[in-house]
């Protein structure tokens, strides 16, 4: 059964999407930041890992302690975390009228366990819908640069990170592939910028969505 796309009608869903050091928590605190000072309730969470079950969920994906585990399961464990911060926090806060603002959602399911582990797209792209009851955001911004440039932002390396460069160029092909399909929802931003300047072109664009959506 193909899904439709929900988008919900009170507040505003904000996404932030990219690989390994694009500088998404830098951009997502910075628009939180911007949003609060103009006034708006505003929810920051991120994925995987913002509900006490994902928390759980986010240790086993992520350590490395963890070890393989096969592409199906990372899938699974990734759709749970995503059923459970709809549910439990993201959903609440749009009732509110808040601007929800996460770091990483169903895209990086997509580029991840899709063209990373070359999982089947509409396969995975079924369950992640499923996952979230279609969930989309209003808006999804895609800081794009290359996973070379990205992992050479922070020291040490998850379960995900230490997969290899080709691994994380399919991811960072994916992400450019689903904003191009959808210039309207999507805003994609070279992230070698500055991060004041990356945050300028993200507020412009979020901005002009206030007015209509969120009080
Ligand atoms: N994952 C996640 C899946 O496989 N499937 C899924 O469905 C989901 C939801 C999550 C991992 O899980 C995978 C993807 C990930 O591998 P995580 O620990 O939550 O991992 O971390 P990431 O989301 O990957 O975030 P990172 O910590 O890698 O990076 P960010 O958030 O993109 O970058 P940020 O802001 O922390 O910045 C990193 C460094 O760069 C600097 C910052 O100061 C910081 O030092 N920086 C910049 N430097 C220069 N110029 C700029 N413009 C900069 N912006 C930030």
């Amino acid at each position: 059964m193909p899904f439709q796309g929900v988008y919900a009608e009170c507040g505003l869903f904000v996404c932030l999407e990219g690989g390994e050091g694009a500088g998404k928590s830098t951009q997502a605190r910075l628009l939180a930041r911007r949003l609060e000072a103009e006034g708006h309730e505003v929810l920051l969470t991120r994925e995987p890992g913002d509900t006490l079950v994902g928390a759980r969920v986010r240790e086993l994906l992520l350590d490395p302690a963890t070890g393989a585990m096969a592409d199906r399961t990372e899938a699974l464990l990734y759709a749970a975390d995503k059923a459970e911060h709809v549910e439990r926090v993201v959903l609440p806060a749009l009732e509110r009228g808040a601007v929800v603002v996460t770091d990483r959602y169903v895209d990086s399911t997509l580029a991840y366990q899709g063209a990373g582990r070359t999982l089947d797209r509409d396969e995975l792209a079924w369950v992640a819908r499923w996952a979230t009851g279609d969930l989309r955001p209003h808006l999804t911004v895609l800081l794009d640069l290359d996973p070379v440039r990205g992992m050479g932002r922070f020291e040490g390396r998850d379960r995900i990170e230490s997969e290899g460069a080709d691994f994380h160029l399919r991811v960072r092909q994916e992400f450019l592939r689903l904003a191009a399909a959808d210039p309207q929802r999507y805003l994609v931003v070279d992230a070698t910028a500055a991060p004041d300047a990356v945050g300028e072109q993200v507020w412009s664009r979020v901005a002009a969505l206030l007015p209509e959506r969120a009080r």
